[in-house]
């Protein structure tokens, strides 16, 4: 028995949570656990917190059901975090280790703090839906949560072509196609599909973007004006890293977004050799060797000169 499985049995009452501007790793997770234990184990009361997040993951069965605030007089008998490196990345939700006697966190994240009372940690998994399968009992896992756990998995994945994608990450997307999801649909709709809108602002950052270092970086901001002018929110903003990072020649893609004035979200991506959770970490930031984060203050000039220097020193390493 893992250690979920243990927990589950003495439980009442169960909270489930994950990290601020929940991706689709985050939320597929977040509702496989929700809807596996709402199956399995119908006597448990459920609860699960995320931040708002972008409608193309509604289809997801008890999507509607997830809150975006934590009830005062709430108490739980045990939390489920996922996908959650360290305290700061649950957001609204943290005051729920505080209400909860018991706390587990599922993650992937090679950075991981280890803040909940256990931690079922696999930094070599794809995603942490790709962690959650092998915690589940395969035979009770049904449709529901299969879409949940494909979901999650092709997000983190960027549709199985990451290197974080392994031939166990595929073995279980195949036993998880077995439960019969649509997962042509899966991929097309909750990966692939852009707005109108998305698509403006996507254009505007590539058009925008600047090869630095021989060619071998590249980067491109999106601030406050031009977000109200296209009428975007930061959901709207996914995938553009991803775009900058698939420049021929390019190693490490930035790409930056103003969340207050002057104070940038900052994403890196490399390609097979810059370690960026290392450079993010040094700016107080996280992630994994290939996707990584941090939040800095200053201009876009300024924040990509401090990064760059980073960067140039891990090229000359390779
Ligand atoms: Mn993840």
């Amino acid at each position: 028995m893992n250690i979920l499985e243990e927990k589950l049995l003495s439980a009442k009452k169960v909270a489930i949570t994950g990290h601020v501007n929940p991706d689709g790793d985050c939320i597929g997770s977040v509702l496989a656990i929700y809807n596996y234990i709402s199956t399995v184990y119908p006597e448990i009361k459920l609860s699960a917190y995320l931040e708002e997040f972008s409608d193309k993951f509604m289809f997801l069965k008890n999507s509607e059901n997830i809150k975006q605030s934590v009830e005062e007089d709430e108490e739980f008998d045990l939390l489920i975090c996922v996908d959650s490196a360290d305290i700061q990345r649950l957001g609204f939700s943290e005051v729920l280790l505080q209400k909860s006697k018991e706390s587990i966190n599922i993650d992937h994240h090679v950075t991981n703090t280890k803040f909940t009372d256990e931690t079922c940690l696999e930094a070599d998994a794809s995603s942490t839906a790709e962690v959650i399968y092998t915690l589940l009992n395969k035979e009770k896992i049904d449709k529901a949560v299969a879409e949940c756990l494909y979901t999650g998995m092709v997000h983190d994945t960027g549709v199985f072509r990451y290197s974080c994608t392994s031939p166990k990450t595929m073995r279980i997307a195949a036993d998880l196609m077995e439960k019969g999801i649509d997962y042509t649909t899966i991929v097309d709709e909750s990966f692939y599909e852009k707005s109108y809108l998305q698509n403006q602002i996507l254009g505007r950052t590539l058009l925008e973007s600047i090869l630095i270092l021989d060619g071998k970086c590249i980067f491109s901001y999106v601030n406050r004006k031009m977000m109200n002018f296209y009428e975007v929110t930061k959901k709207d903003l996914d995938g553009i890293i991803e775009q900058l990072r698939q420049t021929r020649g390019v190693e490490v893609a930035i790409f930056l977004y103003e969340v207050e004035t002057q104070k940038y979200k900052v994403s890196l991506r490399s390609k097979t050799k810059v370690d960026v959770s290392k450079i993010a970490a040094f700016f107080g930031g996280g992630g994994h060797v290939r996707a990584a984060g941090c939040t800095m203050d200053g201009t876009v000039h300024d924040i990509v000169n401090n990064i760059s220097m980073h960067i140039e020193q891990a090229l000359l390493k390779c």
